[in-house]
């Protein structure tokens, strides 16, 4: 399961001239829904879980761990998360932090009863069981970029973000699978942000800034446990 290298920055106005200068390519400008959940506590954020529903695709993000000594400049400024994309591994991770039902991974479900899983009115009933609603949701319209082309391993990808309560925000990311170099991507990501003229300074995410405009207690809760 691949790990997601990521530095946010701010963008200037010229940086799409800057990509391009760069030799990055344009992989295409779309829109896309993000749907956040958690349980009434904030169990799952509060742990540094993120659940998700983009589009009609669930994600659950993950904090992970990298076990190298990176260069700590690099490290400060940038998040490492494993990104569970499977509908049942989630609904069984979910399941397992939030301690509503024992078992992580056990309980798994015949093809007749995925099927079900997927449809809306059983999504309706899994994030009812597990004490889960919506405490975020917001559109990006992204534009991506990528630099070199040597497979998806040496892959540096470029996304600029403009969330519709007005915030707009860059993001450098590297995928790294469990177990790869971190370091060598952490060096990527530094050596892309250098040749865009890019500060050393720490920079929020959309997340960040929408708890902080419109969740100010969740927010909080959030700040007094690090995990903003
Ligand atoms: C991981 C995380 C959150 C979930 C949203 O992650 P993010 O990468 O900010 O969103 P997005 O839309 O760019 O997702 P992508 O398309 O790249 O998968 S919300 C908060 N976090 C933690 C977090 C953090 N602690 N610090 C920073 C700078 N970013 C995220």
């Amino acid at each position: 399961m691949p790990v997601e290298v990521e530095r946010k920055f701010v963008c200037d106005p010229d940086i799409q001239g800057k990509l391009k200068k760069l030799g990055a390519v344009c992989i295409g400008q779309y829109q896309f829904k993000d749907q956040y959940f958690d349980t009434q506590d904030f169990t799952l954020t509060l742990r540094d879980f993120w659940l998700r529903k983009r589009e009609d695709n669930w994600e659950l993000k993950c904090p992970a761990f990298s076990h190298t000594k990176p260069e700590q400049r690099a490290e400060a400024l940038c998040t490492n998360y494993r990104e569970v994309t499977n509908l049942l591994q989630i609904r069984s991770e979910v399941m397992g932090i939030t301690e509503n039902c024992r078992g992580t991974g056990e309980d798994v479900l015949d093809s007749s009863q995925m099927k079900q899983l997927n449809s809306d009115s059983k999504e309706e009933t899994w994030l009812n069981d597990l004490k889960l609603r919506c405490f975020a949701e917001f559109t990006t319209t992204r534009c991506s970029y990528v630099l070199g082309d040597e497979g998806e391993e040496s892959r540096v990808r470029v996304d600029l973000d403009q969330a519709d309560f007005g915030y707009c925000v860059g993001e450098i990311e590297v995928l790294v699978s469990e177990g790869g170099n971190m370091q060598s991507a952490l060096q990527r990501i530094e050596m892309t942000a250098e040749k865009l003229g890019l500060d050393g300074e720490k920079v929020q995410g959309k997340m960040h800034v929408f708890l902080q405009r419109y969740r100010p207690d969740h927010f909080a809760q959030l700040v007094r446990a690090h995990v903003l």
